[in-house]
């Protein structure tokens, strides 16, 4: 009922402070929008990784980048989950490729494979050994304070956004990466021991690209595919 709601001035009262924007002179915006489009139309998906180290503050600078992504209620739902040991790393392509191998026989649409085909992936996941660092990424459905269950919100919008930034922070860095979604991919909170509010939302494979990396020939829409202007 209406007559329950708070008026804007009943409202409780967070706690404001001022906010300044850098500020770019128009040619600024413009050349800045354009560059930012260049770094990023390189980035490809990559499934071949030298085996060369990558310092770590790289991938926490990366993390650190993805985590100023916006959330509901700022509930920052997200876990990212740093992975180089050796063993962790053969346990999950062992889950991962028992998985792969049930989906590409059978769980899959034969639409679903045919899709696929220009990828040309397959259950095979060495990446998930030859890469440096998996990172993991949980979303934490809910908190746990004080023992007690408290609701996140837009739980996958917000992880979906930290990591699309995290992608894109790791390119920027010079690595590459891949979203590899083994599904179903329960077995990651158990391997790492995840607690019972974070669920597995996607697992990201990065190093540095082998110097013999091929990747598929595909290209991406044009803009006048994917957008709009009612201007
Ligand atoms: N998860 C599988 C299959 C796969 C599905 C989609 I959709 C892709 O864009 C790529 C792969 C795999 O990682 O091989």
């Amino acid at each position: 009922m209406v007559s329950n709601l708070l008026k804007n001035d009943e409202l409780p009262e967070g706690d404001f402070i001022p906010h300044t924007p850098v500020a770019y002179t128009l040619e600024e915006m413009v050349s800045r929008s354009e560059a930012f489009y260049q770094l990023l139309q390189q980035r490809r998906s990559v499934r071949h990784f030298a085996k060369t180290p990558v310092p770590i503050e790289i991938l926490r600078s990366c993390i650190a980048a993805a985590c100023t992504a916006p959330s509901g209620a700022n509930k920052q739902p997200w876990t990212f989950c740093v992975i180089a040991d050796p063993v962790l790393k053969a346990e999950i392509r062992r889950k991962a490729e028992e998985e792969e191998y049930r989906s590409y026989n059978g769980r899959m649409s034969d639409q679903w494979i045919a899709d696929l085909k220009p990828l040309g992936t397959d259950p095979f996941k060495p990446f998930l050994e030859d890469a440096p660092y998996l990172i993991a990424v949980f979303k934490k459905v809910f908190d746990e304070v004080n023992g007690k269950k408290v609701p996140n919100y837009y739980v996958s919008e917000s992880v979906g956004i930290a990591t699309g930034m995290l992608l894109a922070a790791l390119h920027n860095a010079g690595l590459s990466s891949l979203t590899h979604t083994p599904s179903p991919m329960n077995f990651l909170a158990e391997i790492l021991n995840r607690p019972e509010s974070e669920k597995a939302y996607l697992l990201i494979p990065l190093g540095y690209a082998d110097p013999d990396a091929k990747v598929p020939n595909i290209g991406r829409k044009p803009l006048s595919a994917v957008s709009a202007e009612y201007l």
